[in-house]
């Protein structure tokens, strides 16, 4: 029975798209110039002839298809390949139809970095990325996952035998489809002891590893310094001006070199940068992330940047990585890159692959083509072309399904738009609006939980709690309409269960150091579940037992420390406890800087607990402690231990707010490792 539903629905979906595409044919990434000249061809794909011509550039092609003969003209042999990827999808509707092509990228190297923090992805997942990389002609893909120890923390050592096994087999097929497979080394904080003996150990360690690499069979090679270390642009220039020409040069069969800067974030307007701009030599490619961690690239920005660079960005995509709200799918459409000449552009993707592909879909489109580039098109079309037996469902869960933070509150920073349609319905039509939406998803994650697993299960694998959580969800927002006090715990139970289940099945998949960064899952977060909330809010005002266990916190982390609040972070509830989602990068306080949280008007704690990565951090401030809701603060009695501090709190004060702040005169750089409180039951 289930079987036949879904052949029929696959048979609808096909239909439909192959009656639009015989109108108007589209073609993904959107060639340059596509002329359709009329009526069908009789030639197959397969004979296509192929003329070597001079001229089409690196990459570009040009296709000739007429009613008796296919002539594939390119001066490479990637131009060729691509041609073909171009034949394939216009002769994916049976017939070939009479058409002209010429086709070239903008941007010379289009792809992925592996560059998150979090799970890394398999051999398998890999290989598959490459497949679609090829076909939809994306050559550059950086393998430099932080949580791989070869790459980062133990990168002097040489790879086990299971990974080379892999690296050769990904080397294969990423030269099959004309993809530039760059393995990257992450140094650290090496190199920080100046002493020559010292330095002269590292550089030992470093052409030892490189050759060992080298040998493995690859030629592109790729040096990372962000997120550890010092910002000394002298040692990062000198490092890579070494590595380019004492091996990369030396070699002379390898790409050039990709530097990921230790300041890969701003215009002009930062001394490192320059620094490395001017000592770096011209022909290395340096990093960039826009004008902030995760942020829209405007074209101003890039020009600035390449003042300071000397040279062209390589844009590293913070998007759709979701390795600091790892309970979230990113999964919108692809947007706010404005057209420049960047050197590269890749993405650092989720660590869920699959669901990746939706927006690697529309990345690989922006960046062959940007003038053509029609982004709300191409996502539409990319899910219609990677999921055509649950469209509707997928194109319903994935509008859902985009914005990186938890918390709706925060608007400052990189935010996607998520739950258009349903925003400016609910602003319009209220409850009604929320009513049908909820109805819709509950209808959607059904479907999807019937098809996905037998039409594509590894996207299954990766997106089945978000789905379960969605249906959830999609419960608990009926419930709130309702006013149905029992329905709506019940569904919020359900969804609290999903997630500890989640997190369980993460946690068994995670090496023992991820494990504490896994959080569960959630949906809609900035429109969907916030008017979900708002309605509950409502219909429950004079019921504290709803309030007290579903909203203690207001809004989110307060203070004036940008970072915290930049990515959306906030807290999470537990079984008596709220924790402060893990930040990953290092945050500046100046003198005065705070940040904190605030309880909703039934909760009070007893209890604080923060742990800075560093006891000097801790030296420059204090825990305060408000029952004002943060009107009036007092220092915390805390207990001090090296970069940990902790204590009771006199349960009966009703403490609402906990904060701290920087109470020195100087600037504090410090990582957050934990920070909770204990909750008065
Ligand atoms: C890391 C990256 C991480 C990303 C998003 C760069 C160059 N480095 O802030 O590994 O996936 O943020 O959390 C990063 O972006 N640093």
């Amino acid at each position: 029975m289930k079987k036949t539903v879904v052949a029929i629905l696959c048979a609808a979906c096909s239909f439909l798209y192959g009656e639009g595409s015989k109108q108007n044919i589209r073609i993904y990434p959107t060639p340059k110039h596509f002329e359709i000249t009329g009526g069908v061809s009789s030639a197959k794909a397969q004979d296509a002839k192929i003329c070597k011509t001079a001229g089409l550039g690196e990459e570009g092609y040009r296709l000739i298809v007429d009613k008796r003969v296919i002539v594939i003209e390119a001066s490479t042999e990637t131009g060729a390949f691509y041609a073909k990827q171009t034949l394939k999808q216009l002769s994916s509707s049976g017939s070939i139809p009479c058409c002209q092509i010429e086709d070239s990228p903008d941007i010379p190297l289009r792809g992925v970095v592996e560059g998150f923090y979090g799970r890394v992805w398999g051999k398998e997942g890999r290989f598959d990325l490459i497949k679609f990389m090829g076909k939809y002609k994306m050559n550059c893909l950086i393998y430099g996952p932080k949580d791989d120890p070869y790459h980062l923390s133990r990168w002097k050592e040489a790879y086990p035998k299971e990974y080379v096994l892999d690296f050769h087999c990904l080397l294969d097929i990423a030269r099959k489809n004309h993809v530039k497979f760059y393995w990257a080394i992450h140094l650290g904080d090496a190199f920080k002891d100046a002493s020559p003996a010292v330095r002269d150990a590292e550089y030992a360690a470093l052409w030892n590893k490189l050759n060992l690499m080298y040998d493995i069979g690859f030629r592109c090679f790729a040096v990372f310094f962000d997120d550890y270390g010092n910002a000394n642009a002298s040692l990062h220039a000198e490092i890579s001006n070494k590595i380019k020409r004492e091996f990369i040069d030396r070699k002379g069969d390898c790409a050039p070199l990709i530097v990921c800067p230790n300041d890969y974030v701003g215009d002009d307007n930062n001394p490192y940068s320059k620094e490395i701009g001017t000592k770096a030599d011209k022909d290395i490619h340096i990093m960039w992330t826009g004008m902030n961690v995760c942020s829209d690239i405007t074209s101003d920005a890039a020009a600035k940047r390449a003042k300071a660079l000397k040279r062209s960005p390589f844009v590293w995509w913070n998007w759709p990585v979701n390795d600091f709200v790892r309970c979230k799918l990113i999964m919108g459409r692809a947007y706010g890159v404005e057209e420049y000449p960047y050197a590269g552009f890749v993405s650092n993707p989720m660590e869920n692959l699959e669901a990746s592909k939706v927006a690697l879909f529309g990345i690989a489109d922006m960046v062959w083509n940007q003038k053509g580039f029609d982004s709300e098109r191409n996502w539409r079309d990319g899910i219609k072309l990677l999921y055509p037996c649950a469209t509707e469902a997928m194109l319903r869960f994935c509008e859902h399904n985009t914005d990186p933070h938890k918390n709706p509150e925060v608007v400052t920073g990189f935010y996607r738009d998520e739950s258009k349609r349903f925003a400016e319905a609910w602003k319009k039509e209220g409850k009604k609006a929320l009513l049908r939406e909820c109805k819709g998803n509950l209808d959607a994650a059904e479907e999807l939980s019937k098809v996905l697993p037998e039409k594509y299960p590894s996207l299954w694998r990766e997106v089945r709690y978000w789905v379960a959580y969605f249906a959830s969800q999609a419960r608990e927002g009926i419930a709130a309409v309702n006013a149905d006090a029992a329905s709506y715990m019940t569904a919020k139970d359900e969804g609290v269960q999903i997630q500890r289940k989640q997190k369980e099945y993460f946690q068994s998949l995670a090496p023992e150091w991820d494990r504490r960064r896994c959080m569960g899952c959630v949906t809609a977060t900035r429109h969907l579940q916030k008017a979900i909330d708002t309605c509950a809010k409502e219909s429950f005002k004079s019921t504290p037992s709803v309030y007290e266990r579903y909203f203690p916190t207001v809004g989110s982390s307060i203070g004036t420390i940008k970072a915290v609040a930049a990515k959306g972070q906030h807290f999470e509830k537990g079984e008596s406890l709220i924790v402060l989602d893990e930040i990953l990068e290092q945050l500046t306080a100046n003198p005065g800087d705070w940040f904190g949280m605030k309880m909703s008007k039934y909760v009070k704690f007893n209890y604080v607990w923060l742990n800075f990565d560093s006891p000097e951090a801790l030296d420059g401030g204090v825990v305060e402690i408000s029952k004002d809701g943060g009107t009036t603060w007092q220092k915390a009695p805390l207990t001090r231990e090296g970069s940990l501090m902790y204590g009771p709190l006199d349960a009966e004060a009703g403490y609402n707010a906990v904060r701290w702040r920087n109470t020195s005169n100087k600037k504090i750089v410090f990582k957050i490792v934990r920070f909770n409180i204990d909750v008065v039951k």
